[in-house]
């Protein structure tokens, strides 16, 4: 059965794969699953039809036969365990990746939210530019542990796995930070990540959907 996933319209990334359809997308590459895509324009994320869907009102779902689900952790996850190739076969490896997917989603990516918080929303307050170093350094934290642990491995624990690929699009949103070049193990991490086949075709098909929307203008 070929799922069907939700992304935007008109994504205010310009099509650069920072929104979270992206990590289901690549998912969904690295599993050579086809899917179909429906494109939710930003203004109908709180449509009732789309939050029978999603119950927070965002993009992505993931759609299956009679199996809706939500959250791109859940949704990487259920095709992970679903596809050969994303999760490693012995339980004890397959236990580990899935803490690195919780890593990723629990322990990285809330002080990254905070910066785009704090450079997006908060930046016109009397105090935003006070606030930026604290943000900053609560994310150096996390990154310098994860920079030790990684060193010059390949990927995180033996072969790429789902929790590469959580943790790769979670870094990403870092790159107009600088904040990833102070970390030399986790730049070129990302890259590795980037450079996979599965990821280039997920990103030229997310793009696409921008593309179009600027030729129709
Ligand atoms: N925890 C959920 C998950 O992992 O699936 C979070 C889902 C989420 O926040 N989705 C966002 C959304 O639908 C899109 S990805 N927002 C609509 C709303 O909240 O009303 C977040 C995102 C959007 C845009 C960029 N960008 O342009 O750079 C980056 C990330």
């Amino acid at each position: 059965m070929i799922p069907t996933i939700t992304a935007f319209a008109n994504s205010p990334d310009r099509g650069r794969g920072l929104a979270r359809d992206m990590r289901v997308r690549w998912a969904l590459e690295e599993a050579g699953q086809p899917y179909d895509v429906r494109l939710v324009p930003f203004e109908d994320t709180k449509s009732p039809a789309h939050l029978a869907l999603h119950p927070f009102g965002k993009i992505p779902t993931y759609e299956e036969g009679d199996l809706v689900l939500f959250e791109s952790g859940a949704i990487v996850l259920h095709i992970a365990e679903r596809h050969p190739g994303l999760l490693p076969t012995d339980a004890n490896g397959r236990a580990r990746a899935i803490a690195w997917i919780f890593a990723a989603l629990s322990t990285v990516e809330p002080p990254i939210l905070e910066l785009q918080t704090a450079v997006l929303l908060e930046r016109n307050e009397s105090w935003a530019e006070q606030r930026l170093p604290a943000v900053k350094d609560r994310i150096r934290l996390p990154l310098g542990q994860l920079s030790r642990r990684l060193g010059d491995a390949e990927w995180l624990d033996g072969a790429f796995s789902a929790a590469d690929l959580m943790m790769v699009h979670t870094l990403q949103r870092l790159k107009p930070s600088g904040l990833l070049d102070e970390y030399p193990h986790l730049a070129a991490y990302v890259a590795r990540g980037e450079a996979r086949p599965a990821y280039r075709r997920a990103f030229e098909a997310q793009f696409a959907v921008f593309a179009a929307n600027e030729r129709a203008r």
